[in-house]
């Protein structure tokens, strides 16, 4: 079967995480993506939280499948030829450098341009244009000035991040649809074009519903908060704790083992359409008919009281046998999971959202597959390349090179010296 992005030649000039989430998304779709590195060194992730010494890490493997690797000193005048060499043959050129870095190569975008008129050329940075744009961002950067921070924590403690890296994997994820979207353009227009987005934007983009507080917040106090109705609201969006961003009101409660399990809670949500279920099965069938109970309206300034009685009951099950019974009369909710119950999740792995990979040097690991399933392109997950393991392949089947100018790339060095001693 064909992959979706059959026939598209990515040249990955990314590193750490938020560049290369998105090629590696790309890949998976079918794109042919050549990770560029740094002779000897590669991206500093292969190095970075090492469980296996020696081996590649888990931080690079999980974020580079299906890639080929080239290492490459695009800074020496032979591997910057190579590197121009590349972007005349490839269809999208993805990077997520400092500010400034691609310029101080001599690559503007003119020059691209000039190389190949129908490349596009992807970026991520820290910040758009404006007062930071010079910045150097990591994610929870990124989700301070986002506005996930401020936003994000119990109303008495300080901002807080989240584990959920949406500064980085939410920003690769923004650059992929902007590349596909260009390629789209592209068909129509023969041309290429500059795809940019930010970290801040992206995180921003994600945190929407609390722009949208901050606005309603002039009209009167968030109902839905746990701040109403005896707490105060000052001028800005304050955090909610684990109170629900939606328009149905939903909270963390205990289960049964609270006490010894961290992770022994139940997100529910208390939704209007199956409150008559929720107050039969929590033995409060007079809440039905009772004007304190029966409307959403009414219930809003008795949510901390509702969700109270809800937790008395949820405590006398686990988690587990809480979700069966609530999920036979649909109501919403949901499991806190913990990363040990997630990698044991069978059902995880039959949809390849959790697959097993091989790795030469440090034998299987557990991955995260492709997230999004395409009934017309399959997701085959492939280990991450060595470094430099791709260097003969590409310069022979990407550029065409002959044996005698393979040799004379690795003489020059511009490959490193592990790639030299490889083709002796
Ligand atoms: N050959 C030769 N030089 C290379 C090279 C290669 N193959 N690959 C990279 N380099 C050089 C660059 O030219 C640059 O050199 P100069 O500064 O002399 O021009 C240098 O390596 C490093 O670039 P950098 O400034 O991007 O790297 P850093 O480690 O200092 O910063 C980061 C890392 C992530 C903070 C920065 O790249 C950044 O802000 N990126 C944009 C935002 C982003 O994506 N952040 C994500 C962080 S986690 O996913």
């Amino acid at each position: 079967m064909t992959k979706a992005l059959h026939g598209v030649r990515i040249l990955d000039f990314t590193h750490v995480q938020s560049g290369p989430t998105c090629t590696q998304l790309l890949a998976w779709f079918g794109a042919d993506v050549i990770k560029i590195e740094r002779p000897g060194v590669g991206d500093i992730t292969r190095t970075q939280l090492c469980d296996v010494p020696g081996e590649d890490s888990l931080y690079f493997t999980m974020l580079n499948h299906n890639k080929r690797s080239l290492t490459l000193d695009t800074k020496a005048k032979r591997g910057k030829e190579i590197l121009e060499g590349l972007i005349r043959v490839c269809d999208v050129m993805v990077e997520n450098f400092a500010p400034g870095v691609l310029d101080r190569m001599g690559l503007s975008w003119e020059r691209i341009q000039e190389l190949n008129p129908r490349i596009i050329l992807a970026s991520i940075k820290g910040f758009g244009p404006g007062p930071y744009e010079d910045c150097k961002v990591y994610e929870n950067i990124a989700q301070c000035a986002g506005g996930a921070a401020s936003t994000t924590g119990f109303d008495d403690g300080p901002p807080l991040v989240t584990g959920a890296q949406i500064g980085d994997s939410g920003s690769g994820l923004h650059l992929a649809l902007g590349i596909v979207t260009a390629l789209y353009q592209r068909t129509h227009t023969g041309r290429g074009q500059v795809v940019r987005t930010s970290m801040q934007d992206g995180v921003l983009n994600l945190c929407r519903v609390k722009l949208r507080d901050q606005q309603r917040l002039a009209h009167g106090p968030l109902k839905e908060y746990p701040q109403y109705p005896f707490g105060e609201f000052g001028s800005s969006v304050p955090r909610a704790g684990n109170a629900s961003g939606g328009g149905q009101p939903g909270s963390i409660l205990k289960c049964k083992g609270w006490e010894t399990d961290p992770n022994a809670y139940m997100y529910f949500v208390a939704q209007a359409p199956v409150w008559k279920s929720i107050c039969n099965v929590i033995g409060k069938p007079e809440w039905i008919t009772d004007p304190d109970y029966a409307t959403p309206e009414a219930r809003l300034p008795r949510l901390k009281d509702i969700f109270a009685t809800i937790e008395n009951w949820m405590v006398q099950y686990t988690k587990f046998e809480a979700m069966k019974i609530l999920n036979e009369y649909d109501i919403p909710c949901g499991p806190i999971l913990s990363m040990e119950e997630i990698a044991a999740d069978q059902s995880l792995r039959e949809t390849g959202t959790l697959v097993e990979v091989d790795h030469p040097g440090r034998g299987s690991y557990l991955t995260v597959g492709n997230p999004i399933k395409l009934s017309d392109s399959p997701t085959d997950v492939v280990r991450s390349p060595l470094l430099g393991e791709h260097n003969e392949d590409i310069l022979k089947n990407v550029l065409g090179f002959s044996e005698r100018e393979i040799m004379a790339a690795f003489a020059s060095g511009a490959l490193g010296e592990v790639s030299l001693q490889d083709a002796g």
